[in-house]
């Protein structure tokens, strides 16, 4: 990777950047929401669509709101927003699982899946409440006038409600995830050790459209997928319940956990401005971050790890995931130290290689190419350098907002990028790449105008943009 931009991008590098992120959301625009790749996944996914609304909002605020309440409009009446919205004009065999394997208007609809639109049952990160005070900061008039806020809110506190209610299957208060597509990075080594639990799904029962677009080398193992596959057709032929469900995978995930505690103040500061109480929300974050060090940190390991609630242990594999909760506030200054110095530590080499890899260099389940396994991604190193800001280290976050910012544009917005070079990896054109590359990028320029840090109710630059 060539170094384009060390600090801030050049005037000239930044407009093709800005133009060329501009191009990847515009096509990937399907009228009322965006695809994540129009090739590999063309409906709507519930984070990638929270990240893409926080890059959009640069475009059009109006797109933005639009992109957040399309997702919101298909929660289901027990609280939960799906991991994908299915769009009907889509052939079925375009994406595996499809609506027909999920069946959630009928399947689910004891649980409280809407009638009139397909979705998926399982859930995904919780970015959005934190997407839609991003949105609203960027333009509060338009925001106000247009009642964006009031709109959303009783829908992302019920989200919460589910996430902290059917979700606390661990019984210490912190959101668990049922499936490896939940939190987000579906093939992670984490998830190897739960998974033997599960009897995979035959060989022929299902059909795979993932690799029609991606290589076999950097997807998820058949495998793997056959056990995703059983995961799924469980939780499903249960009716979606959650409660006494026997779950063969369930785990408590630093990074879920995190972004449920940064969209908790996200909402404190949503309540605020719509008339409503923020005291509810300050205190369950505060509760939420209590239990998240409590459950989760292993002061051994110097990060987070994953809980496995079937064995009710500490899973051992050094994911990035057990990084991301540097964006939450209000950490003790140790954990904060240790955090930052295991990603500087040879395990994922901050400030070496040009973005922090999803696992650990050194683990034996490292590998540069495949899904999940060593790869970097755009959106964990988004979260990282908010991180990184949050806790003042103003020139490591300065380092890899730089590094990404070139890796996206040299990549053509790759889905992820090799851990060592930067090398585009997956899909092209992704959206959730273009979107918080034009993020970072207003960021660089704009300082002042961006919501940098947290988002929360501590960081007084919001504040006064508020
Ligand atoms: C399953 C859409 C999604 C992302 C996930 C990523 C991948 C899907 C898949 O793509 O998951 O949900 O088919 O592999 O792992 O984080 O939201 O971009």
């Amino acid at each position: 990777m060539t170094s384009l931009l060390v600090e801030s991008p050049a005037a000239g590098e930044a407009e093709t950047l800005r133009r060329g992120a501009a191009r990847v959301l515009l096509g990937n625009w399907m009228g009322a929401s965006t695809v994540p790749s129009r090739g590999l996944y063309p409906h709507q996914w519930s984070w990638d669509s929270a990240f893409i609304a926080i890059g959009l909002r640069h475009l059009s605020v109006r797109r933005a709101q639009r992109e957040l309440e399309t997702l919101l409009h298909a929660q289901w009446a027990d609280g939960r927003v799906p991991h994908i919205v299915f769009n009907p004009a889509v052939p079925h065999d375009a994406y595996f699982p499809s609506p027909d394997f999920w069946r959630s208007s009928s399947a689910g609809a004891a649980a409280g899946a809407p009638a009139g639109t397909e979705t998926s049952g399982i859930v995904q990160p919780p970015v959005h409440a934190l997407a839609a005070w991003l949105v609203h900061l960027a333009d509060p008039q338009d925001s106000r006038r247009r009642g964006f806020l009031p709109r959303v809110y009783g829908r992302l506190a019920a989200w919460h409600d589910y996430l902290t209610g059917a979700r606390n299957l661990g019984g210490g208060g912190l959101a668990a995830t049922v499936h490896p597509w939940e939190p987000g990075m579906d093939n992670s080594p984490c998830w190897d050790a739960p998974l033997q639990r599960v009897e995979p799904a035959a060989t022929g029962s299902y059909r795979r459209a993932d690799l029609d677009h991606g290589q076999p080398s950097e997807r998820p193992t058949d495998l793997d997928y056959g056990r995703y596959v059983r995961l799924a057709t469980d939780y499903r032929d249960g009716g979606y319940a959650d409660a006494g469900a026997g779950h063969a995978f369930a785990v408590e995930d630093p990074c879920v956990n995190a972004l449920l505690i940064v969209s908790e103040h996200a909402l404190a500061r949503i309540a605020a401005e719509t008339g409503a109480d923020p005291a509810p929300h300050e205190r369950r974050a505060a509760l939420l971050t209590e239990a998240l060090v409590e459950r989760l940190w292993s002061p051994e390991a110097g990060m987070f790890l994953c809980r496995d609630l079937v064995s009710d242990e500490l899973i051992p594999e050094k994911s990035v995931t057990g990084l991301i909760p540097l964006i939450v506030p209000g950490l003790p200054q140790e954990i904060v130290d240790a955090l930052i110095g295991t990603a500087q530590s040879t395990a994922f080499r901050l400030g070496e290689v040009p973005m922090v890899p999803s696992y650990d260099f050194g683990g034996a389940a490292f590998d540069p190419s495949r899904y999940w396994r060593g790869p970097a991604w755009f959106n964990t190193n988004w979260l990282m350098e908010r991180g990184l800001r949050q806790y003042g280290r103003t020139a490591a976050a300065d380092r890899l907002r730089a590094a990404m910012l070139t890796a996206a544009g040299e990549s053509g917005f790759a889905e992820y990028v090799d851990p060592f070079t930067a090398g585009a990896r997956g899909t092209r054109d992704f959206g959730w790449t273009a979107a918080l590359a034009l993020d970072l990028l207003v960021a660089a320029e704009r300082p002042d105008e961006d919501a940098q840090g947290s988002g929360l109710p501590q960081d007084e630059a919001i504040g006064a943009d508020a």
